[in-house]
């Protein structure tokens, strides 16, 4: 057995590559699976260790060759010293706050490889690092709920699929629920359930509503009603559909009374007498493109049945996405339905496989980070500015921070180059620290921008333990491929720099990898109370925790009793209006949901220059950047390039057909793409998923694809701090002439190409 974040499977080498075989109990195995063939080959695999020629000769500092120089291929024996006096170098001059470990990234399933994990202990053991808050997935969700709900309970603790399966009527589904993204969950997912428990709740007669610039964001199986939103309106959406109810007598006026507080100035805001605009379906439509006749008609079905209202993560990594959050709780509040089984709010249903399969009970087989003595991370997707701006203030989530000011960039697990948005203004940022490290496996475009890039192994060459909080078994993953070149494992890498450093014993606890695997499974065994050894684990690839999700409804103790099961809120109930929030001044999130026009909407003055709103979402092919060049993810190119997709009536405006490479442009940057027509999108609306391999040429175009070129590096707002990178306003227009080759996959200057 082996394990992955898109599913369990067995692998062997055969004749064409990698075979792969799903794990035979996952009724609905992932496509994602289909890169796995690329495992086995040493295509865009870093094969030894380098160092940057530039700082190899010129020594540590800024330098904005990073990533335009070639490098030096070096030996495990050299490298490590070097690094190692490095490290010594910074940490005794500038200290550990000026270490970044923060080292964002899924990087592969397995608990003791945990890439993030191991060098969290090993800067850790050095004396700390300067780390990062949040994610990129749902910085501005999960920072809002707390205050609003105080915990993340609709993200972490929602209502389980056996119950929306049986008991909802209605699903609304603000972004849809994606069927391409319910095929991977953090840690590994062995039985992909999102799918058949949505069409059992269809074959019981269930009605799905989809409100999505685009329509594949639900399974068309499920016949839903599609309302092709303007991307970044839904909270005016949200808004009227409230304005419907409280003008109607629909508002369940005994919940917001028992369960909520503020209800009476979120109903000043929607009838107008907070800012004399009242948010009426006549109004609402102005803005997302909804005739008001559906808004009002829907309004009075949410009304009239068991409804779940439900947002996906999309909509809050955009500008102030924070609201669309907040009004779709305040909205599920209103029909009065929150602790009820298969009605009130989800927050990102559909977004991986594991939201609503609930939680196993006690703890996980996990490597302990250690301790980081240094107070102060950033939000995570804010790592660009804080490398520009050492020492300048900012604001987070109520508090005046300052950045620190950071020397050495240590990444082990993640892609910057993939996750941030405004690659060319990462690329000044990456030039202003004085070291950067990076461990991959592969010849990303991160590595690239390394000084020094160490080889790790892919989790195929490794023995680990796979296990996630949302999971039926706890598997073996078993090595199943020899190391490729002089690739190590991360934790080796660590090992050896920490004895070069003298806090090997801090770091290894004197223990070899099969001793720590052995270690985390004995350690979980006893707190969790299980009766297997490692031997017989180990043999039969797998423990099975439970058999079934769990019977789960999201608010039902505080609905049976708000007095005695009290939210962890100010006021001990839901907060439409927060005092906190409010408190915290900030206009760009404000004390109760209200709708914000972001700079860059269709709507907005941008728009006449860059008349199409890109969605930037998470790609269907693969997960993120990862394997790319996998034969899944390399049979959706066109021409080599990510695939863009565009409504046929918007691309005959332009003189563009299908399968034409086209540019995608706007004040930020350019890519190159491959058009393909659809109907499913919403005219104005373009789709670059992400993850195609950064491949910029000398002006900074990326030719492949990557559309993080052209999003914006800016928070949601200065409450949550998170990623914005789901929209960009853009222009597309034909390429002319033979586009240039693809080259992210060939290595760099210096360093040797593997086959
Ligand atoms: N425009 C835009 N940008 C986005 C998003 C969006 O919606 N729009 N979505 C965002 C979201 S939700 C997320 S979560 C991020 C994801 O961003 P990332 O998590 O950074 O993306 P991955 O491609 O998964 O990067 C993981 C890296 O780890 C490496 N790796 C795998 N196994 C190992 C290992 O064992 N050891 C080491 N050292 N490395 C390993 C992989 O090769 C890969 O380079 O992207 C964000 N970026
Ligand atoms: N196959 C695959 N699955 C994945 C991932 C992956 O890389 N590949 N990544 C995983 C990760 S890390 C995360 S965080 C989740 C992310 O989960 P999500 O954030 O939910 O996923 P996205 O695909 O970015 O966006 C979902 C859909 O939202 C729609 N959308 C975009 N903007 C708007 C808007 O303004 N209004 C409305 N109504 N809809 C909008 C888009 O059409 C898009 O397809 O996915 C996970 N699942
Ligand atoms: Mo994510």
């Amino acid at each position: 057995m082996h394990s992955s974040h898109f599913g369990a499977f067995t692998a062997a080498p055969g004749d064409d590559g990698l075979e792969v075989r799903p794990y035979a109990g996952d009724a609905d195995p992932s496509p994602l699976l289909g890169n796995l063939d690329v495992a086995a080959t040493g295509r865009a695999r870093v094969d030894r260790p380098y160092v940057r020629r530039g700082w190899l000769e010129d020594g540590p500092g800024p330098d904005p060759r990073r990533g335009r120089d070639e490098f030096v291929p070096m030996d495990w024996q050299d490298v490590v010293p070097l690094l190692a006096r490095e490290l010594r170098r910074v940490y005794a001059t500038h200290g550990p706050a000026a270490v970044f470990g923060g080292s964002y990234g899924w990087g592969s399933a397995g608990r003791f490889h945990h890439a993030q994990s191991q060098v969290h202990r090993f800067l850790g053991s050095l004396g700390g690092y300067t780390g990062s808050v949040e994610t990129y997935s749902l910085g501005a969700g999960r920072i809002l709920l707390q205050h609003v709900v105080g915990s993340d309970a609709p993200v972490s603790a929602p209502t389980t699929w056996p119950v929306l399966a049986e008991h909802t009527e209605l699903f609304v589904c603000f972004g849809g629920m994606p069927p391409k993204n319910g095929s991977v969950n953090s840690g590994g997912v062995t039985r992909h359930r999102t799918a058949g428990a949505l069409r059992e709740a269809r074959r019981r007669g269930a009605r799905f509503v989809l409100v999505s610039p685009i329509r594949d964001d639900l399974a068309g199986e499920l016949d839903a009603e599609w309302l092709p939103v303007v991307p970044a309106t839904d909270t005016a959406l949200m808004l009227a559909l409230a304005y419907v109810l409280e003008r109607d007598g629909l508002a369940d006026g005994e919940f917001l009374r028992r369960y909520c507080v503020g209800y009476d100035r979120v109903r000043a805001y929607l009838v107008g007498e907070e800012d004399g605009v009242a948010k009426s379906p006549a109004w609402a439509a102005q803005v997302c493109g909804v005739p008001a006749e559906e808004i009002e008609r829907l309004a009075h079905r949410m009304a009239g049945h068991r409804t779940l209202v439900t947002a996906t993560w999309s909509l809050q990594r955009a500008r102030y996405g924070e609201q669309p959050v907040w009004m779709g709780l305040a909205l599920a509040a209103m029909l009065g339905q929150l602790g009820v089984p298969g009605g009130g709010f989800g927050h990102g249903y559909g977004a991986l496989a594991g939201v609503g399969n609930g939680r196993v009970p006690g703890p996980l087989p996990t490597l302990p980070r250690g301790r980081n003595p240094v107070g102060a991370p950033i939000p995570v997707a804010r790592v660009a500015d804080a490398l520009l701006h050492p020492g300048e203030p900012y604001e987070f989530d109520g508090e005046r921070r300052t950045y620190p000011d950071l020397r050495l960039v240590y990444w082990c697990g993640g892609n910057p180059f993939h996750h941030h948005q405004d690659l060319t203004r990462l690329r000044r940022a990456f030039a202003r620290p004085e070291t950067v490290v990076v461990h991959d496996p592969f010849w990303t475009a991160s590595a690239r921008h390394a000084d020094v890039v160490l080889p790790s192994t892919i989790t195929l060459e490794r023995d680990d333990i796979g296990a996630a909080r949302e999971d039926d078994l706890v598997v073996a993953m078993h090595r199943t491929l020899p190391r490729y070149g002089e690739a190590r494992d991360d934790y080796e890498i660590f090992a050896a720099l920490a004895g070069e450093l003298g806090v090997a014993d801090a770091f290894t606890e004197g223990r070899t990898t099969e001793q720590w695997l052995r270690h985390l499974f004995d350690r979980w065994r006893r707190s969790a109370d299980r009766p297997e050894d490692f031997d017989a684990f180990w043999s039969a690839g797998e423990i099975a925790l439970r058999a079934e999700p769990p019977r789960h409804v999201l608010f039902e103790r505080f609905r049976a009793d708000p007095d005695a099961h009290p939210l962890r809120t100010p006021s001990g109930r839901i907060e439409l209006w927060s005092s906190t929030v409010a408190g915290f001044g900030y206009d760009d999130c404000p004390g109760h949901p209200v709708w914000l026009e972001p700079e860059e909407w269709l709507g907005a003055p941008a728009a006449a220059r860059y008349p199409l709103h890109l969605v930037a979402n998470n790609p269907a092919t693969r997960l993120h950047s990862q394997l790319d060049h996998g034969g899944y993810s390399a049979a959706s190119k066109v021409r080599g390039r990510e695939p863009v997709r565009m409504h046929p009536d918007d691309a005959a405006a332009r003189g563009l057909r299908d399968g034409d490479v086209v540019r995608v442009f706007n004040d930020r940057g350019a890519c190159l793409a491959g058009l393909v027509c659809s109907t499913a999108l919403r005219r104005g609306v373009v789709q670059l998923s992400t993850g195609a391999w950064y491949d910029p040429d000398a002006d900074g175009v990326c030719v492949h694809g990557n559309p993080n070129v052209l999003t914006r590096d800016v928070g949601t707002s200065r409450l949550a701090q998170g990623c914005t990178g789901q929209h960009a306003l853009v222009q597309v227009e034909r390429y002319p002439g033979d586009p240039p080759p693809v080259t992210a996959y060939d290595p760099p200057p210096g360093a040797a190409s593997g086959t």
